[in-house]
């Protein structure tokens, strides 16, 4: 199984996402996400630039030799945009090895080690009121697990507050949008947000909070303890994820799970929150990490010391992205949960997916392969437009973690 083609498709219906797109010497076809929200142009270069054409020729059923040709070749290793490339390029194999296997994506990792994958939903409201009904309306969508974010009093715009159901921070702008923040006003509120929370919806659906990387490792420390009586699921990224020792004075304070590792690339990222157990939960996305091949060798890592998968599934994981994600969650033995956004109808207009949701559980189907289809006449239909993550500063205008 010669690869004979390898094209990067950029595409913007809902959001952009970048798709990488090999085809073999049989005809199979196979997809990989290259999505980097904020920087996808930067990944294009890298997978069209340098890798692409390194691909055509090399014998497709190669995976592991394909990885590392690609991140020990390259010499300059790991990044948010290498192992975003060679992300796409290792669940592109994968996809077109079980497809010549005739066989779903997971049945090659170990086969279904569950019957479904536990999900959770995003929702938000600027108060209570609006709050309360974004649950009730994912409780009604089936949801079994939900993510809560509000509004801070005093703050204007913040993380995790969308104005419409699709919620997709990266907006269509030339310039980064500028949000405010402010620790002390968001550690006085939260609490009481969930013990409202807590005592409408009770003591047992399970609620996750991300803190988005913006406290310093005392304040966290404290609001993971002023959360326990309100049981949280888990509480994510509380503090600046690269400085991982920050959690070992969180853990000294709280017995709140933690989950950490959406803007992780490596397994070398998580070495000591692993070994130290200083987390309950690997938060990277099958994109950003490598593939299927780098993230499956973290979370069996993981397993070791009893960290479990919480794989991120934001709207800028594309299809593509999603359902390898599901892929790799139905296989593992130590999955926790799947974060699972949906993506909007124009996105579903260009990949077609096999992946089902119902009854608050994810399954990616029986389809061989990652059971994913990029239609192409569509996808030229949705050229990439310039889009920026927000950016975040306090009242006295210093740049904040945003
Ligand atoms: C968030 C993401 O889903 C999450 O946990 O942290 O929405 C994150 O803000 C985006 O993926 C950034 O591109
Ligand atoms: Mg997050």
């Amino acid at each position: 199984m010669i690869i004979e083609s390898a094209e990067v498709v950029v595409t913007s219906p809902d959001r952009n996402f970048v798709t990488l797109r090999l085809t073999t010497d049989d005809g199979l076809v196979g997809l990989g996400d290259a999505t980097l929200n904020g920087r996808e142009r930067s990944v294009v270069a890298y997978l069209a630039e340098h890798v692409a054409p390194l691909l055509v020729g090399r014998d497709a059923h190669r995976i592991e030799d394909t990885w590392q040709f690609l991140y020990r070749g390259a010499y300059w290793r790991r990044g948010p945009v290498t192992m975003a490339a060679i992300a796409a390029v290792d669940v592109a194999l994968w996809d077109l090895k079980a497809q010549a296997a005739g066989m779903p994506l997971y049945q090659l990792l170990g086969g279904a080690s569950r019957t479904g994958l536990l999900a959770y939903g995003h929702a938000s409201g600027p108060s209570l009121p609006s709050l309360f009904e974004s649950i009730h309306q994912l409780l009604e969508e089936g949801y079994r697990a939900i993510r809560v974010q509000t509004s801070v009093p005093g703050l204007s715009k913040v993380y995790g507050v969308g104005s419409s159901a699709l919620y997709e921070p990266a907006g269509r702008v030339p310039m980064p949008v500028e949000e405010d923040w402010d620790s002390r006003s968001y550690l006085r509120h939260i609490p009481g947000v969930f013990e409202a929370v807590r005592a409408e919806f009770g003591p047992s659906l399970p609620l996750l909070h991300d803190v988005h990387h913006r406290l310093t490792p005392i304040e966290a420390a404290r609001l993971g303890k002023e959360l326990e009586p309100y049981d949280l699921f888990w509480l994510e990224d509380c503090t600046p994820a690269e400085d991982t020792s920050a959690l070992r004075l969180v853990r000294q304070h709280t017995t709140t799970p933690l989950a950490i590792g959406e803007v992780f690339n490596s397994v070398y990222d998580y070495r000591s929150l692993i070994s130290e157990r200083l987390i309950d939960y690997v938060r990277s996305a099958v994109t950003h990490t490598g593939g299927i091949t780098h993230l499956k060798r973290i979370l069996e890592y993981a397993g070791q010391y009893g960290i479990k998968s919480g794989i991120h599934g934001p709207t800028d994981i594309s299809p593509v992205g999603m359902a390898a994600a599901l892929h790799l969650g139905l296989a593992v033995h130590n999955f926790g949960i799947q974060e699972y956004m949906k993506h909007g109808a124009l996105t579903d207009s260009v990949f077609s997916q096999s992946f089902t949701f119902t009854d608050g559980l994810l399954h990616p189907g029986s389809a061989p392969g990652l059971g994913v289809g990029l239609d192409l006449d569509a996808a030229g239909r949705f050229p990439y437009q310039t889009a920026y993550l927000p950016i975040n500063r306090l009242k006295d205008g210093t740049l904040h973690d945003w």
